[in-house]
């Protein structure tokens, strides 16, 4: 079942445990310093001790709309209807992400090496970079259902074989995320601990994850501990503004009930000395327009 290649390596435990558990994370949360990029040392200070990062305005408004175009053109693409990549809402067919979004359109394969996002990446995980993932998170209007709580990290490590924390989301907005339509929840300072989960990774788990997931989620008492000791931090903002968060920070979202969609983009970006190896826990690496498993700098 659990793949040990990694003998000289010991991983997070995750997957299949008896109980849930809460260990500290080994890794830094800011590998780099002020002097190697935008951010200055009160916002990696910020950074490193919230786990994220809101940025106000990060690209304008014309750059919003030629983003937004170009998503509606894949969604509504009859050439992509039945594309792997595009992942529907459980229980309709709205469609609730869209995976490799750079390989999908230039725009958004531009957007990954924008100064604006490069830079501040660079500067966090203090190296060079490259896409772990990519997605767009439509959350539409009405039937746009939930994320429950989860650590990207715990997923990417038990799943995609990513060995440690040096990596980073920056999701950045397509539409207003606001208090009423299923914006972000990240708990402060949860990415200082791995909470360990019990389900077993079954196979081709992705198909049913990334539209409910059930293996992967921390337990209840662990959430009401991390919420206990961080709170619960709503992230709202308008289109073109952007949040970074470490990959083990606790997030999720609730569902959308309103008219208003609550479109995000979704960039991972992982160091290049922290390349993938085998799963953790999962009998094989999920597909790549999931996670990438080649390492190419972006530059
Ligand atoms: O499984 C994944 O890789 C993705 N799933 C969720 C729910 N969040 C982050 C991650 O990109
Ligand atoms: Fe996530």
């Amino acid at each position: 079942m659990v793949n040990s290649a990694v003998s000289e390596f010991e991983g997070y435990a995750t997957r299949a445990l008896d109980a849930p558990s809460m260990v500290p994370r080994r890794e830094p949360v800011v590998f780099g310093c002020e002097a190697d990029g935008p951010f200055d040392a009160d916002q990696l200070q910020t950074y490193e001790q919230q786990g994220f990062l809101v940025i106000d305005e990060l690209v304008d408004s014309d750059f919003i709309d030629a983003l937004r175009d170009a998503l509606s053109r894949i969604v509504n693409d009859p050439a992509l209807s039945d594309d792997e990549r595009l992942v529907r809402e459980p229980g309709s067919d709205a469609v609730r992400s869209v995976f490799e979004i750079h390989r999908l359109d230039p725009i958004f394969a531009n957007l990954a090496t924008d100064p604006r996002v490069l830079g501040r990446v660079r500067q966090i995980l203090g190296s060079e970079v490259y896409l772990h993932q990519t997605r767009a998170n439509l959350k539409p209007g009405f039937r746009g259902k939930e994320f429950f709580w989860h650590s990207d990290f715990e997923t990417w490590h038990a799943e995609d074989g990513m060995p440690t924390m040096r990596a980073l989301s920056i999701s950045i907005s397509l539409t207003a995320n606001e208090v009423h339509n299923g914006s972000l929840m990240i708990i402060p300072g949860s990415h200082r601990t791995f909470v360990g989960c019990c389900g077993e990774t079954p196979s081709d788990h992705y198909r049913d994850s990334l539209r409910a997931q059930q293996v992967g989620i921390p337990g209840e008492m662990e959430l009401s501990r991390l919420v206990a000791d961080g709170g619960i931090e709503l992230i709202t903002g308008q289109a073109g503004s952007a949040v970074m968060f470490d990959c083990n920070a606790m997030h999720g979202s609730s569902g959308n009930i309103t008219p208003y969609s609550r479109s995000n983009l979704f960039y991972v970006f992982n160091s290049v000395e922290n390349a993938v190896t085998e799963p953790f826990a999962a009998e094989v690496p999920r597909p790549t327009f999931i996670a990438a498993r080649q390492v190419e700098a972006l530059r």
